[in-house]
């Protein structure tokens, strides 16, 4: 088969965010635009020539086609091997599975995670490294140099591969291989739970539960190891089928986008444990009877209750990390456990390191992920499993659980206010005018709450001494209150502006108050710092969770 060579020309902005390279698939399907980018993959990442790629997605529109061009490129590019998901699936933590346990060169994503996709909405490509795990800033920077000067990338001239049937292929030089994407993933999990604990909580029939995969990728993972593994009754999972257009939906587990399963959860009918995930399966949201549990909780009552779970209780856990704007929920855990806890950028290419060199045993961030040392990603329907474990041993409410981690430990009570799509110069002008006054602002009032600190958040990693600046501006209150803003990372249109807000509430009689109550001071200081309204025009956020 014939390796052609075609002429391209750099495209603008393909400098990947928070998690890859996330665009409009308009975009995307214009022509050269993903084989560049594919291209420059292949150009920096020597390694992957001769070497094993897996390649999967979480089933969004456009995943089929991206697929067969990625397929078609790998081959030109000498990749001896390619391992792909059955029907284009693989969940993001089922990637880094994969990568892990067949020790191959590395990955490539196709999600654009939480965010809608249909024609006229999101796609979006990672490239995950040997570890597992999202590539790291270096990595992503190469990559981004070398689409700013291609001038050709290789392909092939040949048919589509049947991505439906399990099993080997050949495409010119390399081998392909379609793999169940739930296997590998099951057997993971199966190692590191109590299923046998987990079924019997089933079998209890005292006990509910609902997961909602939202259309999308974590839904054939949610039915095999719930309702076949586990054997939860049939109907557990809801939004089973993954659909290129997620049902119309927005994959986004959060209080907002999951509201057909909130509503499952209310009332003396509510069932006792329900869960989503998002597209691509990295994310979850836990939720009990009328009750929502934020992630920066969920993982520190995970670090908190590690000792309870059989994947976790044979060795000590190594440390904890969470990234900046996550509550501070797990640093008293770590603190009152004796190990490291480590505050770390948003984005979960940073906990790599940490992972990798044995430093951490968990970590998560607020904008609901959690995960292990298991793999190198965040991973939705591990976090359920481990709540599901955690229940089947405590045999308590999820309220309870957590209310009784509050009152051992304090509560963090925490809220994000995204104002989304707004306009890309204000953002930057509000940021600006955020940093211009950082200096001055230590030891002022403001609507009585006396500032502690206030910085723009910077990290070196202490494997590799990699540094990163300008990580959002820190706002930090004598008492232990923190307002954070950033811009995010992930967006496809215009600036999604986040203000993450935290409170701490040491005194278990003032722990049962409303966030929303709690917050209310602290929402208007951040207006006002901030200058919210006057500089995006915006009265109100877009989605708070
Ligand atoms: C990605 C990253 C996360 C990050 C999140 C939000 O998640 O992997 O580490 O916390 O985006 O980022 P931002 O605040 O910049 O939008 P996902 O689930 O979208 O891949």
């Amino acid at each position: 088969m014939p390796i052609l060579k075609a002429d391209t020309t750099p495209f603008d902005g393909q400098r990947p965010g928070t998690s890859g390279l996330r665009e409009k698939v308009k975009i995307f399907q214009q022509p050269h635009y993903l084989e560049n980018f594919v291209q420059s993959i292949f150009d920096t990442q020597q390694e992957l020539a001769g070497g094993t790629l897996v390649v999967g997605g979480d089933g969004r529109y456009y995943n089929r086609e991206a697929i067969q061009i990625i397929l078609r490129m790998a081959a030109a590019n000498g990749v001896a091997h390619a391992i792909v998901g059955q029907g284009g699936l693989l969940s993001t933590p089922a990637v880094s599975c994969v990568i892990r346990k067949y020790k191959t060169q590395g990955g490539i994503v196709l999600s654009a995670s939480h965010n809608p996709g249909r024609p006229d909405e999101d796609f979006g490509i990672k490239f995950n490294t040997a570890n597992g795990g999202p590539a790291p800033e270096a990595v992503t920077e190469a990559i981004y140099q070398r689409t700013t000067e291609i001038s050709n990338y290789q392909t092939l001239e040949a048919a589509d591969i049947d991505l439906d049937q399990t099993g080997q292929s050949q495409l010119g030089g390399m081998q392909i291989e379609i793999i169940d994407p739930v296997t590998d993933y099951a057997e993971l999990m199966q190692r590191l739970f109590d299923f046998d604990g987990i079924r019997n909580l089933f079998k209890s029939n005292t006990f509910s539960m609902r997961f909602d995969a939202m259309h999308a990728i974590t839904g054939p993972y949610a039915t095999h190891i719930l309702e076949d593994m586990l054997s939860a009754p049939s109907g557990t999972v809801i939004n089973g089928k993954p659909l290129p257009d997620f049902g119309g939906g927005h994959p986004d587990p959060n209080l907002v986008h999951a509201h057909e399963l909130v509503s499952m959860t209310q009332g003396h009918n509510g069932v006792d444990f329900a869960a989503a995930s998002d597209g691509d399966g990295d994310r979850n949201m836990i939720l009990g009877r009328d009750f929502f549990v934020t992630p920066s909780d969920s993982l520190a009552i995970i670090v908190a209750n590690a000792h309870l779970i059989p994947g976790y209780q044979k060795h000590k856990i190594d440390g904890a990390a969470r990234s900046m704007p996550t509550s501070q929920a797990v640093d008293r855990v770590a603190n009152r456990l004796g190990i490291e806890c480590f505050e770390t950028p948003t984005g979960w290419k940073f906990f790599g390191n940490l992972l990798d060199a044995g430093r951490i045993t968990f970590c998560g961030e607020e904008s609901f992920g959690t995960g292990s040392n298991h793999v190198r990603e965040k991973d939705g329907l591990w976090a359920v499993l481990f709540w599901l474990n955690l229940l089947a041993v405590k045999q308590q409410s999820v309220a309870t659980i957590v209310q009784e981690h509050w009152r051992e430990y304090g509560r963090n009570y925490y809220t994000r206010y995204d104002y989304e799509a707004v306009n890309k110069e204000a953002a930057a002008d509000l940021m600006q005018h955020l940093r211009n006054k950082l200096d001055s602002l230590p030891g002022t009032q403001i609507q009585g709450h006396v500032i502690e600190y206030a910085d723009d958040f910077s990290y070196t990693d202490p494997i590799d001494n990699s540094y990163s600046e300008c990580q959002g501006v820190r706002i930090g209150f004598i008492g232990g209150s923190r307002i954070i803003y950033r811009l995010s990372g992930t967006g496809t249109e215009g600036a999604t502006l986040r203000v993450y807000l935290e409170a701490f509430e040491p005194d278990p009689n003032k722990q049962q108050q409303t966030t929303a109550n709690v917050m209310a001071p602290l929402v208007s200081i951040a207006q006002e710092l901030a200058q919210i309204t006057q500089k995006t025009g915006r009265e109100q956020p877009t989605v708070i969770t």
